[in-house]
């Protein structure tokens, strides 16, 4: 088998985080080839900045695997991203490789008539899942309501990230996660997210007071170059740590791990270059017994953590969802596979015309 083309389409994509509502760009690529199997990836930044280069790459990283094998994901991804040209590891390289990467290995699930959860390991055909862009309030009422609202629509677990953390007195922070937990009790779990903002010692102060609401992580406490500072915190709280979004290499996880800064790791695939660093990234995980949790891209995401046998919770995010038929179905809080051979999503075609902008 020979890939015979690779199309890239570019959209900007609403981005809803609670009451904002940003944009997004969403690069796709549409991988062709001489078996007549096309295979379907995509990637994104957070902000226009950088869309047209964003393309760009994905369009040059294309041109590199045309006449390929698409099967030898291994083979292409060093070509991609590991090439003596200067550029990367890393960054918009890693990125923009992401979609091919995603597209390739839906390839080989067509190719192989099997879903990539099973092609991925087939651990599990279902993750469980946490609602992570609608309580974005600050105001504990506000949160409180929210927090209600999505339980009420099903969600069995959720993410908060109160603005303003970095000053708010650690009496405020707990007032919010209190005001929370009597929304919405003990069985739907909570997550908070710090983006990094606390120092080790207001992290520790902070986990402290909020031991007693059984958070189920506190996320990205402290800088994420401090690890040091973040394995003090890990080892001061009994609240687990989840990180590790920010790195761009399975490689620059192992400092996290080995120093016990993090209790759970949480992969970011547009960052890591996609589906086949994930991969390594789980199993560097599983090999200090950590469990590995999603950022962002559920709909790719969901598979990969289902697939592996220490996959703990796929963050769910409907931004580049919007632009596929076939989704994992939410029931039970808990994202449910199905047997479509490789990622099964199919693009809606109606809603790229629409939000497409190259
Ligand atoms: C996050 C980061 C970037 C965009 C959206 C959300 C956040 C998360 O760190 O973990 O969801
Ligand atoms: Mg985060």
């Amino acid at each position: 088998m020979k890939v015979t083309r690779v199309e890239v389409i570019t959209t900007v994509v609403p981005q809803i985080f609670g009451r904002l509502q940003g944009q997004m760009p969403v690069v796709i690529a549409r991988i062709m080839t001489d078996a007549g199997i096309d295979g379907v990836g995509h990637t994104f930044t957070l902000t226009t900045e950088f869309q047209r280069s964003l393309s760009a790459m994905v369009r040059e990283l294309g041109e590199l695997i045309v006449g390929e094998d698409p099967r030898r994901i291994e083979h292409l991804f060093s070509r991609m991203v590991y090439p003596a040209n200067f550029v990367g590891p890393g960054g918009l390289l890693n990125i923009a490789a992401t979609a091919l990467d995603i597209a390739l290995w839906d390839i080989l699930g067509k190719d192989a008539g099997q879903p990539l959860w099973r092609l991925l390991g087939g651990f599990s055909d279902s993750v469980r899942t946490y609602q992570s862009s609608a309580a974005m309030g600050s105001r504990p009422d506000v949160l409180q309501r929210q927090a209600a609202d999505l339980v009420a629509q099903g969600h069995r677990a959720l993410k908060i990230r109160p603005h303003a953390e970095r000053d708010a007195r650690v009496e405020k922070v707990v007032e919010r996660v209190r005001a929370i937990r009597e929304a919405i009790g003990y069985d739907v779990d909570l997550m908070y997210d710090v983006n990094q903002n606390w120092t080790p010692s207001r992290a520790i102060r902070a986990g402290r007071a909020l031991e007693e609401f059984e958070l189920f992580w506190l996320e990205d406490p402290t800088a994420m170059h401090d690890i040091e500072g973040q394995a003090a915190v890990a080892q001061a709280l009994d609240v687990p740590i989840c990180s590790g979004e920010y790195h761009y290499n399975p490689v620059s996880l192992l400092p996290l791990l080995k120093a016990r800064a993090v209790d759970y790791l949480m992969v970011d695939m547009c960052r890591m270059g996609g589906i086949t660093q994930f991969r390594k990234a789980a199993a560097l995980a599983e090999s200090f017994g950590v469990p590995v949790a999603s950022h962002l891209l559920p709909e790719i995401f969901a598979h990969c953590i289902a697939a592996v046998p220490n996959g703990l919770m796929a963050e769910w995010m409907d931004w580049s969802t919007i632009l596929f038929d076939g989704l994992p179905t939410l029931a039970d809080g808990a994202l449910h596979l199905s047997e479509r051979p490789g990622h099964g999503l199919t693009l809606l075609e109606n809603v790229v015309q629409k939000y497409r902008v190259d």
